[in-house]
């Protein structure tokens, strides 16, 4: 087996995993206002391909993230990749992986073929409080998937195929349950105990 591309010592990889809507986002773009860590969205990063003129891919992660469906690993691990090796070329060694991995084949290949995590951050919260929360944003967030039909879709997908994933590293006990349905600033406090604790 061929090593990762970054060692443990390079690179802190935080995971942070939680239903759609649990508040992930939210919660790494605090942390980096008070923390030295780069935030890479894996939704986000598929976003923009599935945007950029010219991507082959587009019209394929459009179909996948509209069914609430996991994208084939290889586009998103890459995407990844390129974006972490970006910023540690400029120095960044801190890494809040938002939304990955969610299925298990992702986790292994991303911790054999990139890096291996250090801690997951995982955000706990009811499903009628994430369905309330996303169709409160689908009003203007313009995402494909912000609706009740691929919301739902969403949800099925996280139980079915994401759990897994929490549960593995779990096992390992590598994973912080958060509980998330609370104000933002009460999370917070959560999160950042965790990651000092942690890291
Ligand atoms: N909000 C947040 N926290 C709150 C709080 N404590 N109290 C009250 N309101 C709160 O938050 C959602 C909304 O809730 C916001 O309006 C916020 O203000 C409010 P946000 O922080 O955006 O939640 P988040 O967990 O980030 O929700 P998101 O919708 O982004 O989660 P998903 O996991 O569904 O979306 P993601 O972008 O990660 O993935 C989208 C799709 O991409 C997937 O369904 C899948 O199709 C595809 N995908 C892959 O195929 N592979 C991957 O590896 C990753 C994604
Ligand atoms: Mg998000």
């Amino acid at each position: 087996m061929s090593k990762p591309e970054f060692s443990k010592e390079q690179v802190n990889v935080v995971f942070v995993l939680g239903g759609p809507g649990a508040g992930k986002g939210t919660q790494c773009s605090k942390l980096v206002q008070d923390h030295d860590f780069v935030h890479l969205s894996a939704g986000d990063l598929l976003r923009a391909e599935q945007a950029r003129d010219g991507s082959e891919v587009g019209a394929l992660i459009k179909h996948y993230i509209t069914e609430g469906l996991i994208v084939p690993q290889e586009i998103t691990i890459q995407l990844l990749n390129n974006a972490i090796k970006e910023s540690y070329g400029r120095g960044k060694h801190n890494f809040l992986i938002d939304g990955f991995p969610r299925k298990m084949d992702q986790a292994i290949t991303f911790e054999e073929v990139v890096v291996p995590s250090k801690f997951v951050l995982f955000f706990d919260c009811p499903e009628t409080v994430m369905m309330e929360r996303l169709m409160e944003r689908g009003k203007t967030s313009g995402r494909d998937d912000d609706n009740v039909e691929s919301i739902k879709k969403r949800f099925k997908t996280f139980e079915e195929t994401s759990m897994p994933v929490v549960e593995y590293f779990e096992k390992q006990g590598k994973v912080v349950r958060i509980v998330c349905d609370k104000p933002v600033d009460e999370v917070y406090k959560e999160v950042e105990r965790a990651i000092n604790e942690k890291l």
